[in-house]
């Protein structure tokens, strides 16, 4: 992977004081790791004279919007094609994501550039060419940034860490990692933080803005949450059901429901929950949440849904809330009692 990374930062370099342009392609619904990653690359890029731009169509997420650097977006529209400027002189690099479908409506941006180059961390669902480059022991797509920019600066011989870059790289890495908490983080995950951190990067504010900001509408839904929860056999199964109508009431969205399935799931001797959410169309989403005494998978797939066997979810129709919640209940009281293989 190194000569693969020295390849392409001598490749980069080629390109600077040249019309050549590189255009950086993190995939949709930006997360910390693809939006950190991509604006340390294009800082350091404009250290290089690489002619460089970010062009994205969708707007940084909120908990995102404190990273530095953010005016060097470029807004782009793509409903029209304006946007791919010259794409015959174009090195597209997609970051974090391998395949150009992974770019929203921006792929064929990806598709028409002169070249196209790969920095990604996920398992490839096909094979490689000679120009992706995927490393799946990497924890984040920053860690291989930051071999790219470490390589950069010994070909170059110009500084290119600032405090900028490592902020950038560090909030990549601990939003992939969960604060260097998941199975992902390497002893050499922590090598790259301890040589991104410095006395004044406030990390309290990263992971506070990364996994622990609330607002007062969802403070106050989690508590209608928690307390009107139903535990049902022995308390191994929790289930949550919410409506339209509770949503207004304290002013808060669908989104604010994410991750609440989780404060459930994390009561002590939980193997199942659940929660049913009524959309204004009638249709009941739910999501599913187990231990490893039930497949959440397979449960989902007896209607119609499907996931993972820890997560998974499906769409119901043609029920009420209190219907599908007492249905479902028994399908999994089924499941408990009948664990599978
Ligand atoms: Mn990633």
């Amino acid at each position: 992977m190194k000569q693969k990374i020295d390849r392409l930062a001598a490749h980069l370099l080629s390109l600077s004081n040249r019309r050549e342009r590189v255009d950086l392609f993190p995939h949709v619904n930006l997360d910390g790791d693809a939006l950190g990653s991509a604006l340390a690359l294009l800082l350091a890029l404009e250290k290089l004279s690489v002619a460089v731009r970010l062009p994205l169509d969708e707007p940084v997420p909120p908990k995102l919007d404190f990273l530095p650097a953010l005016a060097k977006i470029s807004p782009v529209d793509t409903a029209g094609t304006g946007w791919m400027t010259q794409p015959e002189h174009t090195l597209a690099l997609l970051l974090d994501c391998a395949d150009p479908q992974r770019t929203g409506k921006r792929e064929p941006g990806c598709v028409l550039a002169s070249e196209r180059w790969v920095l990604d961390h996920h398992i490839a669902r096909r094979p490689l060419g000679e120009t992706e480059l995927v490393d799946t022991g990497a924890a984040a797509c920053a860690e291989l940034v930051y071999d790219l920019l470490r390589s950069l600066e010994m070909q170059s011989g110009i500084p290119l860490l600032g405090p900028d870059e490592k902020m950038l790289l560090m909030t990549a890495l601990i939003s992939d990692t969960g604060g260097f908490v998941y199975s992902n983080t390497s002893a050499r995950s922590f090598t790259i933080a301890a040589d991104l951190i410095h006395r004044e990067m406030d990390l309290r504010q990263i992971t506070y803005r990364l996994f622990h900001q609330s607002s007062l509408a969802r403070l106050r839904l989690k508590g209608y949450f928690c307390s009107q929860a139903r535990f049902s056999f022995d308390d191994r199964i929790v289930s949550a059901a919410v409506d339209p109508a509770t949503l207004d009431l304290y002013q808060a969205t669908d989104d604010d429901l994410d991750g609440m399935i989780n404060e459930l799931k994390n009561v002590a001797g939980v193997d199942l929950a659940m929660i049913l959410r009524l959309q204004a169309d009638g249709q009941i989403r739910v999501n599913l949440r187990t231990s490893t005494a039930i497949d959440a998978s397979q449960l989902a797939a007896l209607f119609g849904g499907g996931g993972h066997p820890r997560a998974a979810g499906m769409t119901l129709e043609g029920w009420s809330l209190v219907e599908a919640e007492t249905m479902l209940l028994q399908k999994a009281g089924d499941a408990l009692s009948h664990p599978c293989a």
